[in-house]
């Protein structure tokens, strides 16, 4: 796939710069370096996901956008597509049994060969696949059963093994497990069941592996679900051990629920583990992230910003990574706009004056603590996005230089109009 990366950025230097020199100006007032922010903006990487380069579609229908990836290989070749663009998305995480890599070296090879390294890999006790003894229909790790609890035990063991073969370091466990209506389960029971069969699969990760916790308050199960939220996904994470941690899913909370306070509350604790990217209106909407709440999404990140700076108690480096499933958008197309609005928030959070802001709030200073957060978000940070892109070798614009290069056209010429990606 050609990308015309190099002639697009010369066609738009002299507009950036110029806007790069008016903001290093106004940032140089307030005493931040941007140059120290784009650095910072330079290094952070997030993950895509196997599952969100084809179209998700809903329960009611889904319309195929054509050239999706057909299989693993393909998924490879359209996070290296954004990576090369945003040079932002330097890793792949992969679901199993989605994506099953057949020559894990070759698959090692072709990743490496994009730049791209392995995030976490991801288990699936939440359908049944067509070899396997038992059925999941009432649970997994949860399940009343102890051979259907084995047999999710021994799958999650199984997805370590794969991910060990392609240089992932944890294991994140999302359950579907609930109950649908009251008196269906023993909560205790249910509890206690999914206790014991994460620490039989912590007990199978390796020593520098880590396994993330994910919770969810609702869906598919309405009544109730195991894992319903941070609070419970962090007993289970302290009852397995140290290399345990709760994974935060933007989309799985009530509405109104104050994420950036669990973030808070679980980097202060040690326990946060991996970031799952999204925005919705209602729920668990997987909507582009940022397009409906971006100033909670720059809340969380000045929440992960501080306490990341003011690590208490040693809480490991973040997993960070999109979890998305796109039904009108292009999948690519979106990815990338997510990708800005996670790094627009991260900088945001970054142009913070945090010595300000700990005075005013020493003061009780209401107004003053809460126009410093204002000054930050409301502040244009789109050329430290633009320059970090430039010094690392990304599009100063990658969704023009992605419409121009025609690459979906070329996708659909190479792979079809009526493609299928796996799991979808
Ligand atoms: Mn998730």
């Amino acid at each position: 796939m050609h990308l015309d990366i190099d002639s697009h950025n010369a066609s738009g230097l002299s507009k950036h710069e110029k806007r790069f020199e008016f903001l290093v100006g106004q940032l140089n007032d307030a005493g931040i370096d941007a140059s120290a922010v784009v650095e910072r903006l330079s290094a952070f990487q997030v993950a895509i996901p196997s599952w969100a380069l084809g179209t998700g579609g809903t329960r009611f229908a889904r319309f195929p956008g054509g050239g999706e990836p057909r299989n693993l290989e393909e998924k490879i070749a359209d996070v290296g597509l954004i990576h090369a663009l945003t040079r932002t998305a330097g890793a792949i995480s992969l679901h199993i049994p989605w994506d099953i890599p057949e020559d894990a070296h070759a698959i090692r090879e072709l990743a490496a060969s994009h730049d791209l390294r392995f995030d976490a890999v991801n288990s699936n006790t939440f359908q049944d696949q067509s070899d396997q003894e038992h059925s999941y229909k009432f649970g997994s790790l949860c399940h009343m059963n102890a051979s259907v609890r084995q047999q999710a035990i021994e799958h999650n063991l199984a997805v370590i093994e794969y991910g060990k073969d392609l240089g992932s370091r944890s294991l994140t466990v999302w359950l579907a497990d609930g109950a649908g209506f009251p008196g269906q389960h023993n909560f205790r029971h249910a509890l206690f069941n999914t206790r014991d069969s994460l620490r039989q699969i912590y007990a199978g990760l390796p020593a520098d592996w880590r396994l993330f916790i994910e919770y969810k308050p609702y869906e598919p199960n309405f009544y109730a679900t195991v894992i319903q939220d941070w609070g419970t996904s962090h007993f289970l994470a302290q009852s397995c051990g140290e290399r345990a941690h709760c994974l935060v899913d933007l989309g799985h909370h009530l509405p109104n629920t104050n994420i950036e306070q669990i973030v808070a509350t679980l980097l202060a604790v040690g326990r946060l583990g991996g970031f799952h990217f999204n925005d919705s209106k209602f729920g668990d909407d997987d909507l582009t992230v940022g397009s409906i709440k971006p100033y909670q999404l720059f809340l969380i990140f000045h929440e992960l910003v501080w306490g990341m700076a003011n690590n208490l108690a040693d809480n490991p480096p973040i997993s960070y990574m999109i979890d998305a499933s796109h039904n009108l958008k292009d999948p690519l197309e979106d990815l990338m706009q997510s990708l800005e609005s996670i790094l627009e928030a991260y900088a945001r959070a970054l142009t913070i004056d945090h010595v300000a802001l700990d005075a005013a709030q020493m003061d009780n200073d209401v107004l003053a603590a809460e126009a410093i957060l204002q000054a930050a978000f409301r502040t244009d940070v789109r050329p430290l996005l633009r320059e970090s892109r430039l010094r690392t070798g990304g599009a100063l614009d990658p969704i023009g230089v992605y419409r121009d290069s025609t690459a979906r056209k070329q996708l659909i010429r190479e792979r079809g109009d009526k493609t299928i990606a796996t799991g979808l």
